[in-house]
């Protein structure tokens, strides 16, 4: 499902951040069809900086819940791999025992830093780099699409670089090249894909050149761009929004009609689902005589 998103469909798919079960559900209902585990949304839910303060268990287990909840195919941010390529393939076999659909593994050393901020990005050595792909590609082989995310530009270097890399990458095994950069503007995201040619299906995350518009992307023949973090920084706002009125209003009245219903939340996660499996599996019969009694028992207690 993934790989036919991204690999094999001439239309442009759209990846959605999620960070944990409720976004992932979200995003489903929102009609995305599949979802990116996102590192950075993942690490700031948890309280953690996208800086390998996860462990690559902890994100396997957010992984599991956004599978669970989201039932849309997951493309999982495995970083670098959380180390060398024995911590890379035993991360992609974890990933593929949670039901992920796929992992990106960035050109990145540990620990690494968010690809957006400061500028300390030390970028892997390429033959290094491609054998952590090989051993995940040998390992869960095609279970699990491998898109190889390249940091060239991140690291200040020049899309030549970006693109001896790629073709590095697409020998070790990769099914998609993630061409990412922190540009306002998509111009070196449009002389990568001219230089590539397509040679693999390309990925992009447009945090930082947002106004650049999807036509654009179509035309360039990307494949797959994912909205990285946006379910994070919404949920942000709006808590921050949310604490600071009832801080100030000790109140909830006012910001009631502002936020989800309980209804909504029961709705989304399917309460009447386990309303009728109660009515199918539960003994349909009277609370027995011995719990009456007890209660009972219990309001004497008080009286
Ligand atoms: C993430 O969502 O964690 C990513 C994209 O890796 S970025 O934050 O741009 O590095
Ligand atoms: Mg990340």
């Amino acid at each position: 499902m993934l790989r036919a998103q991204v690999c094999c469909s001439s239309e442009i798919s759209f990846l959605m951040e999620a960070h944990d079960g409720l976004s992932a559900a979200i995003a489903g209902r929102a009609g995305f069809k599949g979802l990116w585990a996102s590192g950075l949304s993942i690490a700031s839910s948890l309280g953690y900086r996208d800086a390998s303060e996860t462990s690559w268990s902890q994100l396997a287990g957010v992984v599991e819940r956004i599978v669970d909840s989201g039932k849309l195919p997951v493309l999982v941010d495995g970083d670098g791999g959380f180390g060398n390529f024995n911590n890379a393939r035993l991360l992609a076999r974890k990933l593929r025992q949670c039901g992920a659909a796929g992992v990106a593994l960035e050109d990145s050393c540990f620990p690494k830093t968010n690809s957006l901020l400061g500028d300390r990005h030390l970028l892997a050595d390429v033959d290094e780099f491609s054998g952590r792909l090989r051993a995940v590609k040998d390992t869960v082989a095609d279970d699990l699409i491998l898109v190889a995310r390249i940091e060239s530009l991140i690291a200040g270097h020049e899309v030549d670089d970006a693109i001896s890399r790629a073709h590095a990458y697409a020998e070790a095994g990769a099914d998609a090249i993630l061409i990412h950069s922190r540009r306002t503007a998509a111009d070196e995201i449009f002389a990568f894909t001219k230089a590539w040619q397509n040679k693999l299906p390309v990925v992009i995350v447009p945090t930082k050149y947002y106004r650049t518009p999807v036509s654009a992307y179509r035309k360039a023949g990307i494949s797959t761009v994912i909205w990285a973090n946006h379910s994070m920084r919404a949920a942000t706002a709006a808590m921050r929004q949310v604490c600071s009125r009832i801080v100030a209003e000790e109140s909830t009245a006012g910001i009631e009609p502002a936020i989800a219903t309980l209804d909504e939340i029961f709705e989304l996660f399917r309460y009447d689902e386990l309303a009728d499996a109660e009515a199918r599996y539960l003994p349909q019969r009277r609370r027995p005589e011995r719990h009456e009694q007890s209660s009972n028992d219990f309001e004497g207690l008080l009286s």
